[in-house]
């Protein structure tokens, strides 16, 4: 599934510093020469690729990058020192913008490439530069150049590693809002959800799963009946799924196979992915092992897992394996 996730960022490189009017003072040493040092250049911006990151989310909390300017020259033909570069960390196929979001100016595609997007000026010159054989004693020097600074868009293709699927009512918009920070519509009838919505769950302090909510599927969805499948072809490109199932249903089997027929009629692919089957609302219900038993008598090769995603029970299992078995997915 493919969401654009998008932002747009300024960012200002460091000026340079203004190069320094000094001249040699010493003991016995009249007319001491010119000794004003240049400025230091300004630090670059720099983005880095880092295949850790899937999501341009930090940057909701950030806009504004700059770079430290350098410092000043100064006496006894000593420079200044050049600024620290600004390394902006983006996720592997951050496609960067100008301003007006459709001239595209870098493509950032492999692990630990680097682009400088800003330049640090220069730094002024000092005085000793302008020394001259009729100008012994120049007091010239010149300010530093300013740094470039622009706004960029920067745009990611996201891509969902996990998909959510079910019937109309199961909970999957519960379920992604419990563990992401979506907030997608939630609703107590069918076909609340009519259009996909994404989610990214954080695994610990590194990892991110990207997870799809999609409308719910019913019998005959693949001949148009309700929504239709037409929503399943975001999913395609998922690496697993997560196939909820309301555990308070009259026949909680029966849905999964429906949902199943669906699957299975709209691709070879989409039905061959691995799901872990999720008893849903399981709060709801007294005793819950007894339909965990039929579910796993009944389909093998699939885990059963219980949650209820209303009360936020066992949401961070189902995460843990989920994350578990995309790791071990090429
Ligand atoms: N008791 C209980 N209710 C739940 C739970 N999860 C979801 N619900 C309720 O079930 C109803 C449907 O939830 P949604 O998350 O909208 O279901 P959905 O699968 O996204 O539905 P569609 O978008 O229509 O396909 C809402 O009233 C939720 O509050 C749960 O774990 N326990
Ligand atoms: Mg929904």
């Amino acid at each position: 599934m493919h969401f654009i996730d998008e932002v747009k960022i300024f960012l200002k490189a460091g000026d340079g510093g203004p190069g320094c009017v000094g001249f040699r003072r010493e003991k016995f040493i009249e007319y001491g020469g010119p000794n004003g040092g240049d400025g230091g250049k300004g630090g670059d911006i720099v983005l880095v690729c880092d295949s850790q990151l899937n999501t341009l989310i930090d940057f909701r909390y950030k806009q504004h990058f700059k770079a430290q300017s350098g410092e000043n020259g100064k006496g006894q033909n000593r420079s200044g020192k050049s600024g620290d570069d600004e390394i902006i960390y983006v996720p592997i196929g951050t496609q960067v913008f100008a301003e007006d979001g459709c001239t595209l100016i870098y493509d950032m595609q492999e692990d630990a490439e680097r682009y400088t997007i800003a330049r640090g000026g220069d730094g002024g010159q000092g005085n000793a530069r302008f020394k001259s054989s009729v100008n012994q004693a120049p007091r010239r020097s010149t300010p530093g150049y300013d740094g470039q600074e622009l706004w960029v868009w920067l745009k990611l293709k996201l891509i969902s590693d996990v998909g959510l699927i079910g019937m109309p009512n199961a909970g999957k918009s519960t379920f992604l809002s419990v563990c992401t920070s979506a907030t997608p519509k939630i609703a107590d009838y069918p076909f609340t959800t009519l259009k996909p919505q994404l989610g990214v769950a954080r695994i610990g302090d590194f990892d991110e799963i990207v997870i799809a909510d999609i409308p719910g599927l019913i019998e005959g969805a693949s001949d148009g009946i309700g929504l239709g499948d037409k929503f399943l072809r975001h999913i395609e490109r998922c690496k697993t799924l997560i196939h909820l199932v309301d555990i308070s249903a009259a026949d909680p089997i029966h849905n999964y196979y429906i949902v199943r027929k669906e699957l299975e009629q709209y691709s070879e692919i989409l039905s061959k992915k691995q799901e872990i089957i999720v008893l849903n609302k399981c709060d709801i219900i007294e005793d819950a092992s007894h339909t965990v038993r039929s579910f796993q008598d009944a389909i093998k090769g699939s885990m059963v897992m219980v949650c209820s995603a209303a009360t936020n029970f066992g949401v961070g299992s189902v995460l843990k394996e989920i994350h578990k078995m995309l790791k071990s997915t090429p």
